[in-house]
């Protein structure tokens, strides 16, 4: 894997100088643009545009965007499709196909009129194609394979070309062996930026993609023919805690922008503020049309921009709704032992197996505390260590932090949030008043039509076979 120029990522405008056409002759130009892989899985710094229209660059979450070329007025950008080996959190990595050195691969960023050619370089070992998802373009740019071009062959490079004709949020992707290819991670986000920098301008731009893989403990490729029982849930093809915090700075407009490439939808809620969704892989949506939210739903295959004023300070939880989604690899399989006595069984057990723990019987936090030992390469189902002790998630979940002593443009993490005195929930200490409780089981009911024996009912959740399908 090439790392040599991880560096061009340390400094912004550097990144597009390495590729400036200024001082490159006739005959390079006419060459195959040299293609820039980097295999960092931390979010790097805005790539400021150095040529070509203005623009404010987004930050890919967990992800870098791919320096073009300027080759007479049309931008130039060269995607390699190969196998690259990617870091989900620290402790576990995944043998996946993607882009450039990385899963998801770079983010193309262009503004809306740029002549856009994008070459395409096939190095796995079977055809591909790049699908350019919600975009406008001539059919046969469309990118699906044998109904639009013929596939790509391995070791074969493709040329894309067409006039970027509206701003928004879009992705690319295979359209060739697509169960396939994208399970192992192939995908990325294209977005276009309004001619006019001033239309729907904010402060921070994120973005990124919602991915599934199915990694059994201890090993590193996807099960590639999984349909719904995924254990990896990812934000850009990492899991909490190896999802970075988003930041602002007090008083920021921030954008974040979603895509779905998983085969269920996500609820996608932050915590602190209300947002609106302005933006759809359809275009923006007309402000008549916007409504107060805290969550979106992102349905498969769709994109959704949020937007949002950063007016209140602190750490605010940022995830998917659906509980297990923010968890990780292992027991999804487990019975619920909510309430069960172990005491004898323990006992019994340890005379086998010496370090034998019973978990679950006051609910799972047990797990987040201990950190059990666990296979190699896999990583506990709730993690990640906060200022008041264990955070007990995973998968999609990260932290949008907020704070008025932020710098505008720096997206360095700050740290824990600092809370004024008298802020924090705090331990009641006093004496307990008797709760008021209802003891009607509901009033307005209708009556029995037959008087029997009334059953306590202990609810229990499903498990084992088909509990956890069907997110
Ligand atoms: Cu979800």
């Amino acid at each position: 894997m090439t790392t040599s120029r991880r560096g061009f990522l340390t400094g912004t405008a550097a990144a597009g100088a390495a590729v400036a056409a200024s001082t490159v002759s006739k005959v390079a130009m006419a060459a195959l643009p040299e293609p820039v892989i980097q295999t960092n899985p931390l979010t790097a710094p805005p790539l400021v545009p150095n040529t070509g229209r203005p623009y404010n660059p987004m930050v890919t979450l967990n992800g870098w965007s791919l320096p073009w070329r300027m080759n007479n007025g049309v931008k130039e950008f060269h995607l390699v499709a190969e196998p690259v080996v990617r870091e989900f959190a620290p402790g576990m990595k995944a043998h996946l196909w993607g882009y450039n050195g990385t899963s998801p691969g770079p983010t193309i960023e262009v503004v809306e009129g740029d002549r856009v050619r994008l070459f395409v370089t096939n190095k796995l070992p079977e055809h591909t194609t790049i699908h350019w998802h919600g975009l406008r373009l001539p059919n046969g740019m469309d990118g699906v394979g044998g109904l639009t071009q013929p596939h790509i062959q391995p070791g074969k490079t493709y040329v894309y070309e067409f006039v970027v004709r509206r701003s928004g949020t879009f992705k690319y992707h295979p359209h060739a062996d697509e169960m396939v290819q994208m399970a192992m991670g192939m995908y990325g986000m294209f977005i276009v930026h309004p001619k006019d920098p001033k239309f729907m301008p904010v402060e921070r731009d994120y973005g990124f993609i919602l991915t599934a893989f199915d990694i059994e403990p201890g090993s590193f490729t996807p099960r590639v023919s999984e349909m719904t029982n995924f254990n990896l849930w990812t934000f850009n093809s990492r899991v909490f805690p190896g999802i970075d915090p988003m930041v602002a700075k007090l008083g920021e407009r921030v954008r974040i922008r979603i895509g779905n490439l998983t085969m269920t939808n996500h609820p996608i809620h932050l915590h602190g503020y209300e947002f609106m969704v302005t933006g759809t892989d359809g275009g923006w949506t007309r402000e008549s049309a916007r409504w107060n939210e805290v969550t979106t739903d992102v349905a498969v295959g769709q994109m959704r921009a949020v937007e949002f004023l950063a007016d209140e300070p602190g750490d605010w939880a940022f995830h998917c709704h659906k509980s297990h989604h923010t968890m990780n690899a292992m027991g999804h399989e487990l019975a619920t032992m909510i309430g069960v006595d172990h005491t004898g069984i323990a006992k019994e057990v340890n005379k086998l197996i010496p370090d034998y723990m019973v978990m679950g019987e006051r609910g799972m936090a047990d797990m987040a505390e201990m950190e059990m030992p666990i296979p190699d390469n896999t990583l506990p189902m709730m993690t990640g260590q906060g200022p008041f002790g264990p955070v007990e998630m995973g998968g999609m979940f990260t932290v949008m932090k907020v704070r008025a002593d932020q710098k505008r443009g720096d997206f360095k993490d700050p740290g824990w949030y600092q809370h004024p005195k008298g802020e924090v929930a705090y331990e009641f200490t006093g004496t307990l008043p008797e709760p008021a409780r209802s003891f009607s089981a509901g009033g307005q009911s209708m009556p029995l039509a037959k008087k029997g024996k009334s059953v306590e009912m202990r609810v229990r959740k499903p498990t084992g076979n088909g509990g956890h399908n069907g997110h």
